[in-house]
Protein backbone atom coordinates (compact mmCIF):
# COMPACT_ATOMS: atom_id res chain seq x y z
CA UNK A 1 0.00 0.00 0.00
CA UNK A 2 0.87 3.40 -0.68
CA UNK A 3 2.58 5.18 2.34
CA UNK A 4 1.53 8.66 1.34
CA UNK A 5 5.13 10.09 2.47
CA UNK A 6 5.04 9.59 5.92
CA UNK A 7 8.43 8.15 6.27
CA UNK A 8 9.61 10.98 4.39
CA UNK A 9 7.77 13.33 7.16
CA UNK A 10 8.82 11.39 10.36
CA UNK A 11 12.14 11.70 8.75
CA UNK A 12 11.89 15.28 8.27
CA UNK A 13 10.53 15.94 11.65
CA UNK A 14 13.46 13.80 13.53
CA UNK A 15 11.10 10.91 14.66
CA UNK A 16 13.09 8.06 12.45
CA UNK A 17 15.37 7.27 15.69
CA UNK A 18 12.57 6.89 18.02
CA UNK A 19 11.92 3.64 17.32
CA UNK A 20 13.78 2.24 19.89
CA UNK A 21 12.05 4.15 22.76
CA UNK A 22 14.16 7.09 22.52
CA UNK A 23 13.53 10.79 24.30
CA UNK A 24 10.69 12.69 23.88
CA UNK A 25 12.20 16.04 23.09
CA UNK A 26 14.56 17.64 25.19
CA UNK A 27 17.12 14.99 26.85
CA UNK A 28 16.69 15.39 30.58
CA UNK A 29 13.18 13.30 30.75
CA UNK A 30 13.15 10.42 29.33
CA UNK A 31 13.75 6.87 31.62
CA UNK A 32 9.88 5.93 31.82
CA UNK A 33 7.83 3.17 30.56
CA UNK A 34 7.74 2.63 26.87
CA UNK A 35 4.40 4.13 25.15
CA UNK A 36 3.54 2.72 21.73
CA UNK A 37 1.86 4.72 19.22
CA UNK A 38 -0.34 3.00 16.46
CA UNK A 39 -1.69 4.73 13.71
CA UNK A 40 -5.81 4.47 13.61
CA UNK A 41 -5.14 5.14 9.92
CA UNK A 42 -3.40 1.27 9.49
CA UNK A 43 -2.82 0.22 12.53
CA UNK A 44 0.61 0.24 11.83
CA UNK A 45 3.07 1.00 15.00
CA UNK A 46 4.23 4.60 14.14
CA UNK A 47 7.10 4.89 16.86
CA UNK A 48 7.79 4.32 20.81
CA UNK A 49 7.83 6.93 23.13
CA UNK A 50 9.42 6.71 26.31
CA UNK A 51 7.80 8.57 29.52
CA UNK A 52 8.34 11.03 32.03
CA UNK A 53 9.24 9.25 35.45
CA UNK A 54 8.24 11.23 38.50
CA UNK A 55 11.99 12.37 38.37
CA UNK A 56 12.07 13.24 35.10
CA UNK A 57 9.27 15.64 35.57
CA UNK A 58 10.94 17.18 38.39
CA UNK A 59 13.98 17.64 36.26
CA UNK A 60 11.73 19.17 33.79
CA UNK A 61 10.53 21.71 36.45
CA UNK A 62 13.44 22.47 37.10
CA UNK A 63 14.84 23.62 33.79
CA UNK A 64 11.30 25.11 33.55
CA UNK A 65 12.11 27.72 36.44
CA UNK A 66 15.72 28.05 35.61
CA UNK A 67 14.18 29.34 31.82
CA UNK A 68 12.02 31.51 33.44
CA UNK A 69 13.87 34.07 35.09
CA UNK A 70 15.76 34.23 31.91
CA UNK A 71 12.61 34.89 29.82
CA UNK A 72 10.86 37.30 31.79
CA UNK A 73 13.60 39.77 31.25
CA UNK A 74 13.32 39.37 27.38
CA UNK A 75 11.40 42.59 26.07
CA UNK A 76 8.18 40.95 25.11
CA UNK A 77 8.55 41.86 21.60
CA UNK A 78 11.55 40.33 21.65
CA UNK A 79 9.85 37.17 23.10
CA UNK A 80 7.25 37.72 19.92
CA UNK A 81 9.89 37.88 17.13
CA UNK A 82 11.19 34.20 18.68
CA UNK A 83 7.25 33.36 18.23
CA UNK A 84 7.71 34.62 14.60
CA UNK A 85 10.45 32.68 13.92
CA UNK A 86 8.67 29.83 15.96
CA UNK A 87 6.02 30.10 12.93
CA UNK A 88 8.63 30.68 9.98
CA UNK A 89 9.47 26.64 11.54
CA UNK A 90 5.85 25.50 11.55
CA UNK A 91 5.66 27.27 7.70
CA UNK A 92 8.65 25.06 6.89
CA UNK A 93 7.66 22.22 8.47
CA UNK A 94 3.21 22.05 7.61
CA UNK A 95 3.14 19.49 5.00
CA UNK A 96 4.97 16.92 7.55
CA UNK A 97 3.41 17.84 10.53
CA UNK A 98 0.27 18.12 8.96
CA UNK A 99 0.74 14.73 7.61
CA UNK A 100 1.99 13.10 11.00
CA UNK A 101 -1.15 14.73 12.81
CA UNK A 102 -3.21 12.94 9.83
CA UNK A 103 -1.70 9.53 10.74
CA UNK A 104 -0.96 9.71 14.10
CA UNK A 105 -4.68 10.90 15.30
CA UNK A 106 -6.92 9.86 12.21
CA UNK A 107 -7.98 13.12 11.01
CA UNK A 108 -7.98 14.14 7.04
CA UNK A 109 -4.78 15.36 5.28
CA UNK A 110 -6.78 18.57 4.71
CA UNK A 111 -7.78 18.74 8.45
CA UNK A 112 -4.19 18.34 9.06
CA UNK A 113 -3.16 20.85 7.54
CA UNK A 114 -5.77 22.84 9.05
CA UNK A 115 -4.85 22.38 12.24
CA UNK A 116 -1.07 23.23 11.37
CA UNK A 117 -2.28 26.44 9.69
CA UNK A 118 -3.76 27.40 13.12
CA UNK A 119 -0.66 27.31 14.83
CA UNK A 120 0.74 29.62 12.42
CA UNK A 121 -2.21 31.77 12.33
CA UNK A 122 -1.84 31.86 16.49
CA UNK A 123 2.02 32.52 16.26
CA UNK A 124 1.09 35.61 13.60
CA UNK A 125 -1.72 36.87 16.16
CA UNK A 126 0.23 36.70 18.88
CA UNK A 127 3.56 38.44 17.38
CA UNK A 128 0.50 41.36 17.17
CA UNK A 129 0.00 40.96 20.32
CA UNK A 130 3.95 41.22 21.85
CA UNK A 131 3.25 44.76 21.62
CA UNK A 132 0.45 45.27 23.04
CA UNK A 133 -0.35 43.18 26.42
CA UNK A 134 -2.25 46.67 27.74
CA UNK A 135 -3.20 47.57 31.13
CA UNK A 136 -5.11 50.64 31.58
CA UNK A 137 -4.34 53.92 33.20
CA UNK A 138 -6.64 55.32 35.71
CA UNK A 139 -6.90 59.01 37.65
CA UNK A 140 -5.83 58.69 41.28
CA UNK A 141 -8.16 60.68 43.88
CA UNK A 142 -5.26 61.84 45.44
CA UNK A 143 -3.18 64.83 44.15
CA UNK A 144 0.32 64.23 42.69
CA UNK A 145 -0.65 60.93 42.83
CA UNK A 146 -0.82 58.42 39.23
CA UNK A 147 -2.52 55.10 39.20
CA UNK A 148 -1.78 52.13 36.59
CA UNK A 149 -2.23 48.54 36.15
CA UNK A 150 0.28 46.25 34.08
CA UNK A 151 0.67 42.60 33.27
CA UNK A 152 3.30 40.43 34.08
CA UNK A 153 4.18 37.04 32.90
CA UNK A 154 2.32 34.33 35.64
CA UNK A 155 5.12 31.57 35.65
CA UNK A 156 4.92 28.39 34.54
CA UNK A 157 1.89 27.47 32.43
CA UNK A 158 0.99 23.61 32.55
CA UNK A 159 -0.95 22.34 29.35
CA UNK A 160 -2.55 18.78 29.30
CA UNK A 161 -3.96 18.59 25.87
CA UNK A 162 -6.39 16.25 23.92
CA UNK A 163 -5.40 13.57 21.01
CA UNK A 164 -8.12 15.15 18.86
CA UNK A 165 -6.47 18.31 18.28
CA UNK A 166 -2.96 16.62 19.35
CA UNK A 167 -0.93 19.99 18.30
CA UNK A 168 -2.81 23.22 17.32
CA UNK A 169 -4.63 23.38 21.00
CA UNK A 170 -0.74 23.06 22.56
CA UNK A 171 -0.06 26.21 20.59
CA UNK A 172 -3.18 27.98 21.35
CA UNK A 173 -1.69 28.02 24.68
CA UNK A 174 1.92 27.99 24.24
CA UNK A 175 2.29 31.31 21.91
CA UNK A 176 0.51 33.20 24.02
CA UNK A 177 1.83 31.98 26.92
CA UNK A 178 5.84 32.27 25.41
CA UNK A 179 4.91 36.18 24.21
CA UNK A 180 3.36 37.38 27.95
CA UNK A 181 6.94 35.59 29.29
CA UNK A 182 5.73 32.62 30.39
CA UNK A 183 7.34 29.00 30.40
CA UNK A 184 5.52 26.13 29.13
CA UNK A 185 5.40 22.23 30.14
CA UNK A 186 3.53 20.16 28.17
CA UNK A 187 1.79 16.72 28.61
CA UNK A 188 -0.52 15.75 25.54
CA UNK A 189 -2.48 12.85 25.34
CA UNK A 190 -0.78 9.51 25.75
CA UNK A 191 -2.80 8.81 22.43
CA UNK A 192 -0.76 10.77 20.14
CA UNK A 193 2.76 11.69 21.76
CA UNK A 194 4.78 11.72 18.15
CA UNK A 195 3.06 14.66 17.14
CA UNK A 196 4.15 16.43 20.35
CA UNK A 197 7.88 15.31 20.19
CA UNK A 198 7.37 16.66 16.39
CA UNK A 199 6.47 20.08 18.05
CA UNK A 200 9.24 19.90 20.65
CA UNK A 201 12.26 19.00 17.59
CA UNK A 202 10.82 22.37 15.82
CA UNK A 203 10.20 24.68 18.76
CA UNK A 204 13.73 23.14 20.52
CA UNK A 205 15.83 24.43 17.76
CA UNK A 206 14.12 28.10 17.01
CA UNK A 207 14.85 28.24 21.08
CA UNK A 208 18.89 26.82 20.87
CA UNK A 209 19.16 28.95 17.32
CA UNK A 210 18.37 31.90 19.79
CA UNK A 211 20.58 30.95 22.96
CA UNK A 212 17.18 30.59 24.56
CA UNK A 213 17.16 28.02 27.21
CA UNK A 214 15.32 25.16 26.16
CA UNK A 215 13.33 25.00 29.44
CA UNK A 216 11.13 27.92 27.99
CA UNK A 217 9.19 24.78 26.52
CA UNK A 218 9.47 21.43 28.09
CA UNK A 219 7.60 18.07 27.20
CA UNK A 220 7.18 15.11 29.43
CA UNK A 221 4.87 12.31 28.61
CA UNK A 222 2.70 9.44 30.31
CA UNK A 223 -0.52 10.28 32.25
CA UNK A 224 0.95 10.30 36.03
CA UNK A 225 2.35 13.79 35.01
CA UNK A 226 -1.09 14.99 34.94
CA UNK A 227 -1.55 14.92 38.62
CA UNK A 228 2.08 15.75 39.28
CA UNK A 229 1.20 19.22 37.94
CA UNK A 230 -2.19 19.47 39.16
CA UNK A 231 -0.80 19.36 42.16
CA UNK A 232 2.68 21.45 41.68
CA UNK A 233 2.26 24.89 43.33
CA UNK A 234 5.15 25.92 41.34
CA UNK A 235 2.71 25.98 38.50
CA UNK A 236 0.26 28.55 38.72
CA UNK A 237 -1.76 28.30 35.96
CA UNK A 238 -2.95 24.84 33.97
CA UNK A 239 -4.67 24.58 30.77
CA UNK A 240 -6.59 21.67 30.45
CA UNK A 241 -8.46 19.90 27.38
CA UNK A 242 -10.55 16.83 27.72
CA UNK A 243 -13.86 15.41 29.07
CA UNK A 244 -15.76 17.05 31.80
CA UNK A 245 -14.96 13.71 33.95
CA UNK A 246 -11.40 14.22 33.98
CA UNK A 247 -11.62 18.38 33.49
CA UNK A 248 -13.75 18.39 37.38
CA UNK A 249 -10.91 16.49 39.12
CA UNK A 250 -8.41 19.05 37.04
CA UNK A 251 -10.47 22.14 38.49
CA UNK A 252 -10.90 21.03 42.08
CA UNK A 253 -7.03 19.47 42.31
CA UNK A 254 -5.97 23.44 40.85
CA UNK A 255 -8.34 25.26 42.77
CA UNK A 256 -7.49 23.50 46.41
CA UNK A 257 -4.11 25.37 46.00
CA UNK A 258 -5.52 28.59 44.76
CA UNK A 259 -4.10 27.67 40.81
CA UNK A 260 -5.81 28.75 37.98
CA UNK A 261 -7.48 26.47 35.00
CA UNK A 262 -8.29 27.20 31.71
CA UNK A 263 -10.84 24.43 31.28
CA UNK A 264 -12.08 23.43 27.59
CA UNK A 265 -14.37 20.24 28.09
CA UNK A 266 -17.27 18.95 26.22
CA UNK A 267 -19.65 19.79 24.12
CA UNK A 268 -22.84 19.11 22.93
CA UNK A 269 -23.18 20.89 19.85
CA UNK A 270 -26.40 22.09 18.05
CA UNK A 271 -27.52 23.22 14.34
CA UNK A 272 -30.93 24.99 14.55
CA UNK A 273 -32.60 25.06 10.69
CA UNK A 274 -34.94 27.05 10.38
CA UNK A 275 -37.96 27.03 7.79
CA UNK A 276 -36.16 30.46 6.70
CA UNK A 277 -32.63 28.23 6.39
CA UNK A 278 -30.66 28.01 3.04
CA UNK A 279 -30.53 24.04 2.66
CA UNK A 280 -27.89 24.05 0.54
CA UNK A 281 -25.61 26.15 2.91
CA UNK A 282 -27.13 23.60 5.82
CA UNK A 283 -25.91 20.62 4.02
CA UNK A 284 -22.24 21.92 4.36
CA UNK A 285 -22.31 23.11 7.73
CA UNK A 286 -24.13 19.96 9.25
CA UNK A 287 -22.06 17.22 6.82
CA UNK A 288 -18.57 19.07 7.96
CA UNK A 289 -19.69 19.39 11.28
CA UNK A 290 -21.53 15.93 12.24
CA UNK A 291 -18.63 13.47 9.91
CA UNK A 292 -15.07 15.97 9.97
CA UNK A 293 -12.52 14.69 12.17
CA UNK A 294 -15.22 11.43 12.36
CA UNK A 295 -17.25 13.71 14.96
CA UNK A 296 -14.27 13.93 17.27
CA UNK A 297 -14.03 17.90 17.53
CA UNK A 298 -14.91 19.38 20.80
CA UNK A 299 -16.93 21.60 18.46
CA UNK A 300 -18.71 18.74 16.25
CA UNK A 301 -22.32 18.93 15.21
CA UNK A 302 -24.19 16.34 17.63
CA UNK A 303 -27.75 17.38 17.53
CA UNK A 304 -29.61 19.25 14.17
CA UNK A 305 -33.07 21.20 15.29
CA UNK A 306 -34.62 21.45 12.43
CA UNK A 307 -38.14 23.13 11.69
CA UNK A 308 -40.88 20.87 11.34
CA UNK A 309 -41.94 22.32 7.84
CA UNK A 310 -38.22 21.29 6.40
CA UNK A 311 -37.92 18.22 8.54
CA UNK A 312 -38.62 15.74 5.26
CA UNK A 313 -36.17 18.05 3.16
CA UNK A 314 -33.58 17.73 5.11
CA UNK A 315 -33.49 14.81 6.21
CA UNK A 316 -33.79 13.41 2.60
CA UNK A 317 -30.65 15.93 1.41
CA UNK A 318 -28.69 14.56 4.56
CA UNK A 319 -29.20 10.94 3.61
CA UNK A 320 -28.47 11.54 0.18
CA UNK A 321 -25.09 13.91 1.41
CA UNK A 322 -23.97 10.50 3.58
CA UNK A 323 -24.32 7.90 1.02
CA UNK A 324 -21.54 10.19 -0.89
CA UNK A 325 -19.14 9.93 1.82
CA UNK A 326 -16.01 8.33 1.18
CA UNK A 327 -14.43 6.77 4.67
CA UNK A 328 -10.86 5.67 4.38
CA UNK A 329 -7.29 5.96 4.95
CA UNK A 330 -7.47 9.86 5.70
CA UNK A 331 -3.97 10.54 3.80
CA UNK A 332 -5.71 9.75 0.88
CA UNK A 333 -7.56 12.96 -0.56
CA UNK A 334 -10.50 11.48 -2.02
CA UNK A 335 -11.42 10.38 1.76
CA UNK A 336 -14.11 12.37 3.52
CA UNK A 337 -13.96 10.70 7.10
CA UNK A 338 -11.05 8.39 8.53
CA UNK A 339 -11.04 6.46 11.30
CA UNK A 340 -11.63 6.98 14.99
CA UNK A 341 -9.18 7.16 17.47
CA UNK A 342 -8.77 3.57 18.89
CA UNK A 343 -11.24 0.83 19.51
CA UNK A 344 -12.14 2.02 22.83
CA UNK A 345 -13.89 4.72 20.69
CA UNK A 346 -15.44 2.54 18.80
CA UNK A 347 -16.90 0.77 21.66
CA UNK A 348 -18.59 4.09 22.50
CA UNK A 349 -19.85 4.92 19.21
CA UNK A 350 -21.67 0.85 19.07
CA UNK A 351 -22.43 1.65 22.58
CA UNK A 352 -24.29 5.29 21.96
CA UNK A 353 -26.49 4.12 19.05
CA UNK A 354 -27.50 0.44 21.11
CA UNK A 355 -28.53 3.13 23.73
CA UNK A 356 -29.88 6.12 21.28
CA UNK A 357 -32.19 2.50 19.78
CA UNK A 358 -33.12 1.66 23.47
CA UNK A 359 -34.45 4.92 24.43
CA UNK A 360 -36.52 4.84 21.24
CA UNK A 361 -34.50 6.75 18.43
CA UNK A 362 -35.32 5.54 15.05
CA UNK A 363 -32.38 4.87 13.05
CA UNK A 364 -31.85 7.19 9.48
CA UNK A 365 -28.67 6.53 8.38
CA UNK A 366 -27.48 3.18 9.46
CA UNK A 367 -24.19 3.12 11.62
CA UNK A 368 -21.50 0.04 12.07
CA UNK A 369 -18.00 -0.79 12.20
CA UNK A 370 -16.03 -1.45 8.49
CA UNK A 371 -14.50 -4.80 7.79
CA UNK A 372 -12.18 -5.88 5.41
CA UNK A 373 -9.33 -3.98 2.75
CA UNK A 374 -8.15 -0.92 4.33
CA UNK A 375 -10.34 -0.61 7.20
CA UNK A 376 -7.58 -3.24 8.64
CA UNK A 377 -7.11 -1.22 12.31
CA UNK A 378 -10.58 -2.00 12.91
CA UNK A 379 -11.56 2.22 13.87
CA UNK A 380 -13.44 2.79 10.90
CA UNK A 381 -17.18 3.61 11.92
CA UNK A 382 -19.69 4.92 9.13
CA UNK A 383 -21.32 8.04 10.04
CA UNK A 384 -24.60 7.84 11.10
CA UNK A 385 -28.04 9.77 12.14
CA UNK A 386 -30.84 9.20 14.18
CA UNK A 387 -33.93 10.84 14.85
CA UNK A 388 -34.36 11.24 18.43
CA UNK A 389 -35.46 13.39 21.64
CA UNK A 390 -33.57 15.62 23.10
CA UNK A 391 -34.29 14.29 26.65
CA UNK A 392 -32.50 11.12 26.03
CA UNK A 393 -30.24 10.69 28.39
CA UNK A 394 -27.33 9.68 25.40
CA UNK A 395 -28.63 12.90 23.60
CA UNK A 396 -27.31 14.86 27.18
CA UNK A 397 -23.99 13.00 26.76
CA UNK A 398 -21.00 14.23 24.35
CA UNK A 399 -20.21 10.64 22.51
CA UNK A 400 -17.07 11.61 20.60
CA UNK A 401 -18.20 10.27 17.13
CA UNK A 402 -19.57 10.82 14.14
CA UNK A 403 -23.54 10.23 15.59
CA UNK A 404 -25.84 13.00 14.34
CA UNK A 405 -29.11 12.77 16.54
CA UNK A 406 -32.24 14.79 14.78
CA UNK A 407 -34.90 16.71 16.42
CA UNK A 408 -38.09 18.47 15.51
CA UNK A 409 -39.24 21.67 16.09
CA UNK A 410 -42.17 24.52 15.78
CA UNK A 411 -41.16 27.17 17.08
CA UNK A 412 -37.86 29.18 17.37
CA UNK A 413 -38.43 29.66 21.18
CA UNK A 414 -38.62 26.01 21.25
CA UNK A 415 -35.73 25.07 19.16
CA UNK A 416 -33.68 27.89 21.44
CA UNK A 417 -35.11 26.11 24.60
CA UNK A 418 -33.70 22.74 23.19
CA UNK A 419 -30.35 24.23 22.02
CA UNK A 420 -29.92 25.26 25.40
CA UNK A 421 -30.70 22.21 27.56
CA UNK A 422 -28.20 20.01 27.72
CA UNK A 423 -25.49 20.19 30.15
CA UNK A 424 -22.61 21.33 28.05
CA UNK A 425 -22.36 25.24 26.40
CA UNK A 426 -19.49 25.15 23.84
CA UNK A 427 -20.53 25.53 20.61
CA UNK A 428 -23.94 26.57 18.76
CA UNK A 429 -25.60 27.95 15.25
CA UNK A 430 -28.58 28.77 13.36
CA UNK A 431 -29.29 28.64 9.39
CA UNK A 432 -31.74 31.48 8.86
CA UNK A 433 -32.07 34.14 6.45
CA UNK A 434 -35.02 35.81 9.07
CA UNK A 435 -33.32 38.08 10.99
CA UNK A 436 -35.39 37.81 13.86
CA UNK A 437 -34.40 34.63 14.52
CA UNK A 438 -30.78 35.27 14.30
CA UNK A 439 -31.18 38.30 16.51
CA UNK A 440 -33.04 36.32 19.08
CA UNK A 441 -30.42 33.93 18.86
CA UNK A 442 -28.07 35.81 19.96
CA UNK A 443 -29.34 37.88 22.44
CA UNK A 444 -29.53 37.21 25.80
CA UNK A 445 -32.41 35.18 25.76
CA UNK A 446 -30.80 33.30 23.15
CA UNK A 447 -28.27 30.82 22.72
CA UNK A 448 -26.38 29.97 25.76
CA UNK A 449 -22.87 28.53 24.16
CA UNK A 450 -19.18 30.24 24.28
CA UNK A 451 -19.84 30.17 20.72
CA UNK A 452 -23.23 31.02 18.57
CA UNK A 453 -22.82 31.14 14.80
CA UNK A 454 -25.14 32.40 12.15
CA UNK A 455 -25.18 30.57 8.52
CA UNK A 456 -21.62 28.71 10.01
CA UNK A 457 -21.97 25.48 11.09
CA UNK A 458 -20.74 24.55 15.04
CA UNK A 459 -17.02 23.57 14.25
CA UNK A 460 -13.78 25.18 12.17
CA UNK A 461 -13.55 28.41 14.73
CA UNK A 462 -11.77 30.97 13.62
CA UNK A 463 -8.43 31.47 15.88
CA UNK A 464 -9.33 35.35 16.35
CA UNK A 465 -11.95 34.58 18.64
CA UNK A 466 -12.20 33.81 22.05
CA UNK A 467 -12.22 30.07 21.92
CA UNK A 468 -14.46 28.05 25.24
CA UNK A 469 -17.39 27.09 26.50
CA UNK A 470 -19.94 27.98 29.45
CA UNK A 471 -21.44 25.63 31.98
CA UNK A 472 -20.01 21.59 31.74
CA UNK A 473 -17.60 22.85 28.79
CA UNK A 474 -15.48 24.56 31.99
CA UNK A 475 -15.15 28.46 30.92
CA UNK A 476 -12.20 28.82 29.46
CA UNK A 477 -11.21 30.83 27.10
CA UNK A 478 -8.04 30.43 24.95
CA UNK A 479 -7.11 31.68 21.75
CA UNK A 480 -7.72 35.22 20.11
CA UNK A 481 -9.54 38.30 21.87
CA UNK A 482 -8.24 39.02 25.43
CA UNK A 483 -8.09 35.70 25.82
CA UNK A 484 -4.09 36.39 26.74
CA UNK A 485 -4.91 37.91 29.79
CA UNK A 486 -5.35 34.63 32.02
CA UNK A 487 -1.43 33.97 30.85
CA UNK A 488 -0.44 37.04 33.36
CA UNK A 489 -1.24 38.23 36.37
CA UNK A 490 -2.47 42.26 36.52
CA UNK A 491 -1.02 44.39 39.25
CA UNK A 492 -1.76 48.03 40.37
CA UNK A 493 0.61 50.56 40.78
CA UNK A 494 -0.19 54.20 42.40
CA UNK A 495 2.74 56.41 42.55
CA UNK A 496 2.79 59.29 44.81
CA UNK A 497 5.85 61.78 43.19
CA UNK A 498 4.21 64.45 46.11
CA UNK A 499 5.80 66.09 49.18
CA UNK A 500 2.31 64.77 51.37
CA UNK A 501 1.09 61.34 52.58
CA UNK A 502 -2.65 61.74 52.07
CA UNK A 503 -4.57 58.61 52.54
CA UNK A 504 -7.64 57.44 49.79
CA UNK A 505 -11.23 58.00 51.02
CA UNK A 506 -10.16 60.99 52.74
CA UNK A 507 -8.87 59.43 56.07
CA UNK A 508 -7.13 61.02 58.52
CA UNK A 509 -4.61 59.80 59.86
CA UNK A 510 -2.27 62.36 62.54
CA UNK A 511 -0.12 61.78 65.28
C1 LIG B 1 -11.35 21.16 19.69
O1 LIG B 1 -12.13 20.39 19.14
O2 LIG B 1 -10.78 20.85 20.76
O3 LIG B 1 -13.45 25.27 16.03
C2 LIG B 1 -10.94 22.46 19.12
C3 LIG B 1 -12.90 24.23 15.70
C4 LIG B 1 -11.39 24.18 15.76
C5 LIG B 1 -10.90 23.87 17.13
C6 LIG B 1 -11.59 22.75 17.80
N1 LIG B 1 -10.86 25.44 15.33
O4 LIG B 1 -13.50 23.23 15.35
Amino acid sequence: AADFGIEEALQKLGLKEINEGTSTGNDWFSNGAIIESYSPATGKLIGKVRTSTADDYEQAMVKASEAYKTWRMVPAPKRGDLVRQMGDALRENKDALGKLVSYEMGKSLQEGLGEVQEMIDICDFAVGLSRQLYGLTMHSERPMHRMYEQYHPIGIVGIISAFNFPVAVWSWNTMLAWICGDVCIWKPSSKTPLCAVACQNIIAKVLRDNNIPEGVSCLVTGNACGDLMNNDKRIPLVSFTGSTRIGRHVSKTVAERFGKTILELGGNNAIIVSEHADLKMVLVGAVFGAVGTAGQRCTSTRRLIVHESVYDKTIETLQKAYAQLNIGNPLNENNHVGPLIDKGAVTDYLNAIEKAKKEGGKIIVEGGVLEGEGYESGCYVKPCIIEAKNEFEIVQEETFAPILYVLKYSTIEEAIDMQNNVPQGLSSSIFTNNLREAELFLSQAGSDCGIANVNIGTSGAEIGGAFGGEKETGGGRESGSDAWKVYMRRQTNTINYGTELPLAQGIKFDF
